[in-house]
C-alpha cells in the first residue's frame, strides 16, 4: 500500500479534490467495508476528483463512471474498492475498513484538496428521499442501534404530512423524541446493590453467556463490567458493578469509586435485591433517574415471602432463567414507555 503524497503549496481551488466535501459515514473502526460520501457543488468538480481518485485522465475517469454506476477501481493506488456516482455532484467511494487504508485514503483526499464535511444535509446523503424528513430518516436508520427504531423512523414521513407544516412541537413532543433517541444511542443501565446478590448472575442470564464472574463470595466483581443487550427490541449497554459491602478492601473500595461517574450518566438504575439482602440506596445517582428494583433467586424456597421479592418490579431467577422477559420489558418501558412507540404525533430530529 502506497502512502499517500502531499501536495504542498499548491492552492486548495486547484487542486484536483478542491471544491469536493468529504464526509466519512461509517464510524472508525475496522469494518469489511467502509463509506466516505464526496459532495462537489458542481458535476465538473466531481468530475474531476473521480478521475483524480481512480488515476484516469480528466474526462476518461468521468465519463467512465455515469450517474447511477457502480464500478470497480483502484482508489488513489492505496486500495481498490466500488464508487457509487449517485448524482452528478454526489458519489459514494467504498473501500476496505481497515482502519489504516482509510486513514490514508482519508489523508490523500484531503491532501488533494478535499475538505471534511462535518455535518451535511441528509438530502446531499441520500438524494433519493422523497423529502427531507424522509432523508433524516434514513440517515436514523443507517446509524439506529434498536430494531424498534426502524418502523417508527419508516413512519415518519406519513406522520408529518398529516399534522402538515405548520406543526409546532409541544414540550411533551420534545420529551418523547429524546426518550425514543434511545433507539438510535443505546442508553447506558447500571445494575448495583450488595455483594453477592446475584447482579454478575443477572447479566449472564440476560446476556445468555458468560460476561462477568459470578461466584458464591461476595467482592467477586472489581471492575464495571459491561455487555450490550437487546431487551424488547431496545438495544442498551448494561453495567455489571463491584458489590456494596461493609467489610470492602481496599481493592473494592477502589472499585466502588468507580460508580460515582458510572450512575451519574446512567439512564436507568438496577436496583438488585435478593431475599433478606436488599439494595441499598444509590447516593451517587441523580434522584430523577428512572429505578428499576429487580429480586434475584426466585427459585429459592419461600423466596415470595421476603421483603424484597415483595417490594421488587420484577423477580427473576438467574440460575432458572425466568423472570428475564419481564425484566427486559420493564426496562424498555422504563425508558420508553408503550405510548412513546405507539405515538403517532411525529419524532422531531
Ligand atoms: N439459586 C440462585 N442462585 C443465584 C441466583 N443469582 C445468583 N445466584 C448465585 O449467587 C452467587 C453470587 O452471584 P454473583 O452473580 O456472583 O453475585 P454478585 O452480586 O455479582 O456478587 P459481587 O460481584 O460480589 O457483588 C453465585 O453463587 C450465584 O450462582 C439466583 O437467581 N438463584
Ligand atoms: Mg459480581
Amino acid at each position: 500500500m502506497n502512502q499517500p503524497q502531499t501536495i504542498e503549496g499548491a492552492a486548495a481551488e486547484t487542486l484536483p479534490l478542491g471544491g469536493v466535501h468529504l464526509h466519512w459515514e461509517t464510524a472508525h473502526g475496522p469494518g469489511a467495508i467502509a463509506i466516505a460520501r464526496l459532495h462537489a457543488s458542481d458535476a465538473a468538480s466531481m468530475d474531476r476528483a473521480l478521475s483524480a481518485l481512480t488515476g484516469c485522465e480528466p474526462g476518461e475517469g468521468a465519463r467512465s463512471i455515469p450517474i447511477g454506476a457502480v464500478v470497480h477501481r483502484t482508489l488513489a493506488d492505496i486500495d481498490d474498492g466500488i464508487i457509487a456516482r449517485m448524482t452528478s455532484c454526489g458519489a459514494w467511494v467504498m473501500p476496505h475498513g481497515g482502519p489504516y487504508s482509510c486513514a490514508c485514503l482519508r489523508a490523500w483526499m484531503v491532501s488533494h484538496g478535499a475538505s471534511i464535511d462535518g455535518n451535511p444535509d441528509s438530502r446531499d446523503v441520500f438524494p433519493e428521499a422523497a423529502d427531507g424528513t424522509e432523508a433524516a430518516a434514513l440517515r436514523l436508520i443507517a446509524r439506529a442501534a434498536s430494531p424498534r427504531a426502524i418502523p417508527l423512523l419508516l413512519a415518519q414521513t406519513k406522520h408529518r404530512q398529516r399534522v402538515g407544516a405548520q406543526w409546532q412541537p409541544s414540550a411533551e413532543d420534545h420529551a418523547r423524541s429524546h426518550r425514543l433517541r434511545h433507539l438510535i444511542d443505546p442508553p447506558c443501565i447500571v445494575a448495583v446493590g450488595q455483594a453477592n446478590v446475584g447482579k454478575s448472575s443477572l447479566l449472564n442470564a440476560l446476556a445468555g453467556r458468560c460476561v462477568a464472574i459470578a461466584f458464591d463470595a461476595a467482592g467477586t466483581t472489581r471492575d464495571a463490567v459491561a455487555a450490550q443487550l437487546t431487551l424488547d427490541g431496545l438495544v442498551a449497554d448494561w453495567f455489571d458493578t463491584p458489590g456494596i459491602r461493609n467489610d470492602a478492601d481496599a481493592v473494592e473500595r477502589a472499585a466502588h469509586a468507580l460508580l460515582v461517574p458510572l450512575t451519574a450518566r446512567a439512564h436507568l438504575l438496577i436496583e438488585v435485591s435478593a431475599p433478606g439482602r436488599p439494595c441499598p440506596p444509590a447516593r451517587t445517582a441523580d434522584r430523577a433517574t428512572p429505578r428499576l428494583r429487580v429480586c434475584t433467586h426466585a427459585d429459592c424456597d419461600s423466596a415470595h415471602e421476603s421483603a424484597e421479592s415483595q417490594d421488587a418490579d420484577v423477580c427473576v431467577s438467574c440460575t432458572e432463567r425466568t423472570g428475564l422477559d419481564a425484566l427486559a420489558v420493564a426496562a424498555r418501558r422504563a425508558l420508553i414507555p408503550d405510548a412513546d412507540l405507539a405515538s403517532d404525533e411525529p419524532w422531531v430530529f
